[in-house]
């Protein structure tokens, strides 16, 4: 019953309203932890692998899979675990779904249309501001283009022009290149070159920091296009230590959902080891990448061999700064989060 009250129950998934407002299904997590039955776990499993279930309600669920720690809720863990790792799409998803809801109402991934055009064949083309790669908060964007053969769904888009420190694009520009490119007197060649077949474009690799003359940037042997970290070779971190941090980036990141990169500010070990699960990339970068989601510290202390401590600072910096102490425990042999404190700086 209380399981599918639980999956049957629509609702906000805003973090706000309900922290304002008593949220029935919080209650119904928490009681499906303590029942802990296959049935009760199975709920919360299923809720945890909802691609669009709120990032909230999962985050309690892995709570209360944790606290109630019996065998079969710390396997439901590890198969969401799993789940969110083979969830990310390969190359990383730059796509925006429905045109509608992506490109002219301007969410949830916020793009700008600089202009659109229609071919004769009936095809839709539109030029948009996107600034989901530039290394800095910018809210003009680089400018990507995209086609909808079928009016339903944007193509996925591709990297056009890297704006970088320049002006804005203008409106008058962008119908000038659509034009071009609509009557073919522009070739797409050029912004789809891959030199190093590895699934991302030169003028990607170059606004991601992956070598374009080299598939494997981290030569861990997976292509960058298929990396989630492609900056990060895989394996140079092993121990508690690390299996502490991929479970708190579980808890908090591949609960999120989200496809925007999450940059590592290279200030410690924490920068050194990848993370799975997350949807976009995880990037190492040198400093703090104003606008954009840091993680700037990341700590860790043991407790005794099967409880630990962690703190991790992130947030976009432009707009606020979450501060998590979380508490870990080592339950039959897989760390686990079994309390996890915010404090959020505006
Ligand atoms: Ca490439
Ligand atoms: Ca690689």
């Amino acid at each position: 019953m209380l399981v599918r009250m639980l999956t049957g129950v629509e609702g906000s998934c805003d973090a706000g309203v309900q922290i304002r407002r008593p949220d029935l299904r919080l209650d119904i997590i928490k009681e499906l932890g303590e029942i802990g039955t296959p049935e009760a776990i199975g709920g919360l499993h299923d809720l945890l692998v909802q691609p669009d279930a709120c990032a909230l309600l999962k985050m309690h669920a892995l709570l209360a899979l944790a606290r109630n720690g019996n065998a079969e809720a710390v396997r439901a863990i590890g198969w969401f675990e799993l789940w969110a790792e083979n969830n990310r799409e390969t190359p990383p998803p730059f796509t925006f779904g429905p045109k509608v809801s992506a490109i002219y109402y301007e969410r949830p991934t916020n793009v700008w249309p600089v202009g659109t055009a229609t071919d004769p064949g009936g095809t839709e083309w539109a030029i948009f501001r996107w600034d989901r790669f530039c290394g800095r908060y910018d809210p003009s964007g680089d400018w990507w283009i995209t086609k909808s053969p079928d009016g339903i769904h944007w193509d996925q888009p591709l990297l056009v022009k890297d704006v970088g420190e320049m002006a804005p694009p203008q409106v008058d520009e962008a119908e000038r290149f659509l034009t071009e490119v609509r009557l073919g007197k522009r070739a797409l060649d050029a912004f789809t070159l891959d030199s190093d077949w590895d699934g991302l474009t030169d003028l990607l690799e170059s606004r991601v920091g992956t070598d374009p003359k080299v598939a494997d940037s981290d030569g861990d042997t997976v292509p960058d296009g298929r990396d989630g970290n492609p900056l990060t070779p895989a394996g140079q971190v092993s121990g508690d230590e690390e299996e502490i941090r991929q479970a708190v980036f579980t808890f908090l990141f591949a609960a999120a959902g989200s496809e925007d990169p999450i940059y590592l500010v290279d200030r410690g070990e924490f920068a050194r080891q990848e993370y799975l699960g997350h949807r976009g990339l995880v990037l190492p970068v040198p400093e703090l990448q104003p606008g954009r989601v840091n993680v700037v510290e990341f700590n860790v202390s043991m407790e005794s061999a099967t409880s630990a401590k962690a703190s991790i600072m992130h947030g976009q910096w432009a707009e606020a700064i979450s501060n998590h102490t979380l508490s870990l425990q080592k339950l039959h042999d897989h760390w686990v989060v079994v309390e996890s404190e915010l404090r959020i700086t505006m």
